[in-house]
């Protein structure tokens, strides 16, 4: 049941106001967040937790046959041929000279609707977004924290995963089933893995895979409600502390869907994307790393990603890459 202030029904501005933010802390013009921690110590840190080579792609796939998993009210990708061999056989196009032929297609998507970084400008409340730019400067495009700012810097250092799924025995959490800092500190130590200052935070629920395995009628439901962090006021502490730079999972949104004793929705978007401005990547397929991790026991790694470069875009597609 939602938590009420008098009458009323509890809102962000109650929920955190005694919680730490990162706005100012690199100037009042910064557009990236918890991004700026990334520099080329944390590069090195990330190339020093490399050791056989072997290589992941974290993207998942987009346009696929049997749909997208994406927020409710978004669509999946859907991708069009304009042209291919069938044109030059009705006539209907011509090689070019010396015989070349070409085959070409579009695709209509969300932006936040395939594996994606979000733009700290993303989400907001109380008319501000991350560090303190008005919520108008989103109108039209985001003028300030648009996706193309972490686009033009890039996301490269330690990576850590986190296999909560794992660690309670599960291939998959259930829907609504949340996990904390104390959880993720239990399954860190259960794995034999330290999260450190600085890291890039990747969390494994196996959520993904019941759109994948099982279909949309089960990953929906008869209400959407992911499984995933879930908010209190330790959590948002351990991420200021730890100076996080991103969290990546196998959901949609990084976090369960409302906040069980208060009601409201999606709080860790405000308290971690908008007010810490640590960074958020969001539908990311991480059940190959995670079955190599516990094959081989090690669960830190090289981890890069760039979000397309799309201007002043509320976030955009990428496809990370790690290197153990
Ligand atoms: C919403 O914007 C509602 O969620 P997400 O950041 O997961 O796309």
């Amino acid at each position: 049941m939602a938590e009420t202030v008098g009458q009323k029904q509890k809102t962000l501005e109650d929920l955190l106001a005694d919680l730490p933010t990162n706005w100012g802390r690199w100037g009042d013009g910064d557009e990236i967040g918890a991004l700026n921690f990334q520099d080329a110590h944390e590069v090195l840190r990330g190339v020093a937790a490399v050791s056989s080579g072997k290589v992941f792609t974290l993207g998942a796939p987009i346009g696929n046959p049997g749909g997208d998993p994406v927020w409710p009210g978004r669509s999946g990708a859907t991708r069009l041929m304009t042209q291919d061999r069938s044109h030059y056989v009705a006539g209907k196009k011509e090689p070019l000279a010396g015989g070349l032929e070409y085959a070409d297609d579009y695709i209509t998507a969300f932006l936040q609707g395939s594996s994606q970084y979000d733009a700290l400008g993303h989400t907001w409340y109380g008319d501000q977004i991350y560090n303190g730019f008005p919520a108008e400067t989103t109108t039209g495009g985001l003028a300030k924290a648009g996706v193309d700012k972490l686009a033009k810097h890039g996301i490269v250092g330690r990576g850590v995963l986190v296999d909560i799924a794992r660690h309670r025995g599960k291939n998959a959490l259930e829907s609504g089933e949340t996990y904390g800092v104390d959880d993720l500190e239990a399954a860190a130590a259960s794995q034999g893995v330290t999260i450190e200052r600085h890291d890039n935070l990747l969390i494994r629920t196996g959520w993904l895979s019941v759109f994948y395995d099982e279909g949309p009628d089960a990953f929906y439901g008869e209400q959407f409600v992911e499984p995933g962090l879930t908010f209190s006021p330790e959590l948002v502490r351990w991420f200021h502390e730890r100076e996080i730079v991103s969290l990546s999972t196998d959901t949609i949104a990084n976090e369960t869907t409302f906040d069980k004793e208060s009601g409201i929705v999606l709080p860790l978007h405000a308290a971690l994307m908008r007010n810490l401005g640590v960074l958020f990547s969001e539908i990311i397929w991480l059940d190959e790393l995670a079955a190599d991790c516990a094959a081989d026991g090690k669960w830190s790694f090289l981890y890069a990603a760039a979000p397309l470069n799309i201007i002043e875009a509320t976030g955009a597609p990428v496809n990370p890459v790690v290197v153990k």
